[in-house]
């Protein structure tokens, strides 16, 4: 397992459409294990292929209390497939927007059919932090970060924030 770097904005890379994967196979179940060891160490409860440069449309969480036994979970061609009308709040935080967090209100539950680890079809019915997380890391695969969901003023300054860092780091 290796861990890798993560992209953080403005980082074009975040802005893009992740593509299907064809097969679970090897290469993909290695993926994956790295996907989780960046999140742990990070430390996160989500993390993107997108957010390490990679746009195959996979992701991984663990949701589990922190007193509690790991629980990962790896989501390969993830589809939400029913969305509840009730909308629950939850102060999201993103590991490519590093300590800046913001209440997003998303729909409280959600049905997802995905590719396990093996490549087995699944479907799950999500609330709480794990309906939030996935629709979050969901959105990672569509380019789409949790802060296009405030208003233009506050998305605006913290994109000018870390495009200042980025700048000061010789990133850009
Ligand atoms: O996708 C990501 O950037 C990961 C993100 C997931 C997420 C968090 C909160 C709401 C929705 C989605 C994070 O993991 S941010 C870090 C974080 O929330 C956390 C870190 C350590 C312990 C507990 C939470
Ligand atoms: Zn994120």
């Amino acid at each position: 397992m290796t861990k890798r770097s993560i992209v953080t904005i403005p980082d074009p890379v975040l802005r893009e459409v992740c593509a299907p994967v064809d097969t679970v196979d090897d290469d993909i179940r290695a993926l994956s294990d790295d996907m989780l060891e960046t999140m742990y160490d990070a430390p996160g409860i989500g993390l993107a292929a997108s957010q390490i440069g990679i746009l195959k449309r996979m992701f991984v969480l663990d949701v589990a209390k922190e007193d509690a036994p790991k629980e990962p979970m790896v989501f390969i061609n993830p589809k939400i497939v029913w969305s509840s009308e009730d909308l629950s709040v939850y102060q999201e935080g993103c590991l490519s927007i590093p300590e800046y967090f913001e209440d997003v209100e998303r729909p409280a539950e959600v049905m997802v059919q995905f590719l396990d680890r093996e490549g087995a079809e699944k479907e799950i019915r999500a609330n709480g932090l794990l309906a939030t997380c996935v629709q979050h890391e969901l959105d990672h695969l569509d380019g789409k970060l949790f802060i296009d969901y405030l208003s233009k003023l506050k998305r605006d300054r913290v994109i000018k924030k870390f495009t200042k860092q980025a700048k000061l780091a010789g990133k850009d």
